[in-house]
């Protein structure tokens, strides 16, 4: 086919194709504007996000406020490195103290960075505080995690897409089931003497936005404190409103002993990620010892504080709350034998589905996408639904609307 038979989508596809890495398999949409709940292709065809970056746009994409703020700073000061203080970095902190009652904040870039940050900061605990032989440190994780893509965070993985064939991996892992106190209660038996924390996702999302049971991460908590361990959240994805609370940790009245924040801390323009721990966990880490040449740069400080700032003032904690039962009630209501199972909590959603007459998540979404609506499947026949936290009743109904017409066109 020539070029100028093609779309200009096609056109643009095709440079991916040629020159860019092939690590990823894209829904076929080119997106080249965004605003507030909504995406545009570049034939100006619109659609409902229901993706969010993976839970990094919740408050809508190209938010006036934080992209003014981002605008703002570029124009005065945009990196400085640690190696000198700066304005942005410090009021950062402050806030960030504040806002989630934590003595310090450690500032990264990515989620796996944070997730990076979190393994130090509970490693360096147990040598220097619980007296751990420094070669016998163990952490807990849990089977049907995602914590990031580098190399010790894979280690904790149990997805061979995420781990195989990526050559040695690192040692200090037990991984235990999901969901499953006794195997916590049995590992801490057996190995407590050895382990700084366990870590677990509050809600696995790429295992499917799957939501363990009620309490679980409450008996979870109390186990480790019984045995000396400290808790870690990775709210990286279920943080910042999402699930709605501030923190998914919420819904069990925990406070974690390590909180790793990410994605919608940056607003949806920038990669800003943080540690929050008290003191006794953060100050073992002295000058010189860990670090990032952007982490807590001033772009970032600014925005991340705009960011949680709009948050709280557009009340996104209770609309995420109140819109995800809105989604879950109507979405049961679809007769669909695709449909297995409509879970979740606040505005992270997925629709568990099974191939029927050969129609798989990937052909649902393909579909959606031709009515407007943009979502993507995890583990090929989960199709997780996250919209920004600032959709309305009204928006959410039209979105709805296009799901229930997909199920039912079988
Ligand atoms: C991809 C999904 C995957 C995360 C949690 C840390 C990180 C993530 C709980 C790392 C990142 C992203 C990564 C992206 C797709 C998406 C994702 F779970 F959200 F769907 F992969 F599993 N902790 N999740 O969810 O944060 O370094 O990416 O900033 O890698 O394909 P990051």
């Amino acid at each position: 086919m020539k070029d100028t038979d093609k779309t200009k989508s096609q056109q643009l596809m095709e440079l991916e194709e040629h020159y860019g890495a092939h690590n990823y398999h894209p829904l076929p949409v080119v997106l080249s504007r965004g605003k507030d709940i909504y995406v545009w292709d570049v034939e100006g065809k619109q659609y409902f996000d229901f993706l969010s970056s993976y839970s990094a746009v919740n408050q809508g994409h190209c938010h006036p406020r934080i992209v003014k703020v981002l605008k703002d700073q570029a124009d005065r000061l945009c990196l400085t490195s640690r190696a000198f203080y700066n304005d942005a970095l410090c009021e950062y902190e402050k806030f960030m103290h504040e806002y989630f009652g934590y003595d310090r904040v450690l500032p990264m870039n990515t989620g796996a960075e944070g997730v990076e940050t979190a393994l130090k900061l509970a490693r360096r605990w147990g040598a220097v505080k619980k007296g751990i032989p420094n070669d016998r440190i163990k952490v807990i994780c849990c089977e049907g995690n995602f914590h990031g893509r580098t190399v010790t965070v894979i280690t904790m993985s149990n997805d061979p897409s995420s781990y195989a064939n990526y050559g040695p991996l690192t040692p200090g892992f037990i991984r235990i089931p999901y969901n499953d106190t006794e195997a916590l209660r049995c590992a801490l038996d057996e190995h407590g003497n050895e382990v700084c924390a366990f870590i677990a996702e509050p809600i696995q999302g790429e295992a499917g936005v799957f939501v363990p049971d009620d309490g679980y991460l409450k008996t979870c908590y109390d186990l480790c404190h019984q045995h000396n361990v400290l808790f870690i959240a990775d709210e990286v994805q279920t943080g910042i409103a999402r699930t709605g609370r501030m923190l998914c940790s919420e819904h069990d009245d925990i406070r974690p002993d390590i909180v790793v924040l990410g994605k919608a801390l940056g607003g949806g323009v920038l990669p800003v990620s943080a540690c929050l721990a008290d003191d006794e966990i953060m100050l073992n880490i002295r000058p010189g010892e860990h670090g990032s040449t952007f982490g807590g740069f001033p772009l970032a400080a600014r925005v991340a504080v705009e960011a949680l700032k709009v948050v709280r003032d557009e009340h996104l904690v209770e609309n995420a709350e109140r819109m995800g039962e809105i989604f879950r009630r109507e979405v049961r209501k679809i007769k669909s034998e695709a449909i297995l199972e409509v879970r979740g909590r606040g505005l992270l959603n997925a629709i568990v589905t099974r191939p029927v007459k050969g129609r798989t998540a990937w052909d649902i979404c393909l579909s959606m996408k031709d009515k407007g609506l943009l979502a993507k499947p995890t583990h090929d026949h989960i199709i997780r639904f996250a919209p920004p936290l600032t959709i309305t009743e009204e928006a959410l109904m039209q979105a709805i609307a296009i799901i229930r017409e997909t199920f039912e066109e079988q």
